[in-house]
């Protein structure tokens, strides 16, 4: 009988202590992304809370919020919204991070992985590297908790006037850039008359003309209908943007042990999935390889050729022309390079380097 007494006793205790963090868990976790869900960013996101929902059988219902609804359009305010815990979720770019997180300038630094042997590989290797150890946790000591990468993609030029292919084909062009400093820097280097503005201003000022081009993935451009407006696209790759999957650190607390495992493991399967999508018809084969495996291939998967069907003229530099963009805008490298940090900067090297010829 004493024993059947304290077995109840101590179930009844168990059920006390976890009645709080089970209380604690909200109807709906808010998720922050910048541009639509058709986008492949919009579609990470949404796999990645469509696992969550799935795995927790419906108890975590995690919603997207596209269009920088979260932020009030002010998409380089997210990182602080999701430290204070406005936000509780976010898969946003290394870019929007970076007025806050000087080291996610990394990406942005002007061909710089671009002139790598192999971009993508080279990325990798930063991502999985000591480079990207170093990123992880200059994110985690600002306060974020980092779940895992995604990738927005390479950031490729788009115009209304003519096609791209020398520096001076730019000189005097405005161009609508985001984030950080960097951005300007690179493109004044380049002769071109930047102007930053957050992503949901962005389509209204390219159909009033009030600028000329701006520079995006390139799975960025047929969900807005680009190709209305810009007729023109240089691929160049001048520079990479990885997102990443976060949460608020008191959200991430109020979780199980087991269901931040899950989570962890949602946001790793949603982040290749979204780097997948980023990268199918632009790599070696392996986007689209995974997304078969996975069986989860996208309508679109030739974005030069849909951008062609669409009206576009897609410009590929050579190695010879890209140089020309590369050595002008050298000086902005160097210069970055010290903000960023040296160590850093020889991190990612030594990352890429790893990777071979
Ligand atoms: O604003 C942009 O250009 C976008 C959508 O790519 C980002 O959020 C960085």
């Amino acid at each position: 009988m004493k024993k059947i007494v304290a077995l109840f006793l101590a179930a009844v205790l168990l059920c006390a202590l976890a009645a709080p963090s089970l209380a604690a868990y909200k109807d709906e976790y808010k998720l922050d992304i910048v541009p639509s869900l058709t986008t492949a960013w919009g579609m990470g996101a949404t796999y990645f809370a469509d696992l969550v929902k799935e795995r927790s059988d419906g108890k975590i219902n995690i919603k997207v919020y596209p269009g920088s609804q979260l932020t009030t359009g002010k998409q380089t305010n997210a990182f602080l919204l999701v430290r204070n815990g406005t936000i509780d979720f976010a898969v946003q770019s290394s870019i929007n991070y970076s007025p806050q997180l000087v080291e996610l300038n990394l990406f942005a630094l002007p061909f710089f992985i671009a002139n790598q042997p192999h971009p993508y590989k080279a990325l990798d290797a930063i991502k999985n590297g000591k480079a990207g150890q170093m990123i992880i946790k200059a994110i985690e000591d600002k306060g974020v908790k980092f779940l895992a990468f995604g990738e927005n993609g390479f950031r490729e030029l788009t115009n209304s006037k003519k096609a791209i292919k020398t520096p001076e084909d730019l000189e005097g062009m405005k161009i609508r850039v985001v984030g950080s400093p960097l951005f300007l820097d690179t493109f004044r280097a380049l002769g071109a008359n930047p102007v930053n503005m957050n992503w949901s201003d962005t389509m209204a000022a390219i159909q009033q003309g009030v600028v000329d081009g701006q520079e995006n993935p390139i799975s960025t451009f047929y969900p807005v209908k680009m190709h209305d407006y810009h007729k023109y696209v240089t691929d160049w790759h001048y520079v990479v943007d990885p997102t990443l999957y976060v949460v608020n650190p008191d959200v991430w607390k109020s979780f199980s042990a087991e269901d931040q495992k899950m989570i962890q493991a949602a946001a790793e399967e949603a982040g290749k999935y979204m780097v997948a999508l980023a990268r199918i018809s632009l790599d070696d084969g392996s986007a689209l390889a995974y997304l078969q495996k996975i069986n989860q291939v996208p309508e679109i998967t030739d974005w030069h050729k849909t951008l062609k069907d669409a009206g576009m003229e897609v410009t590929t530099l050579t190695p010879e022309q890209t140089k020309a963009f590369a050595d002008k805008t050298a000086p902005v490298l160097k210069e970055w390079r010290s903000k960023i940090g040296e160590d850093l900067v020889k991190a990612a090297e030594e990352d890429m380097a790893s990777v071979g010829k």
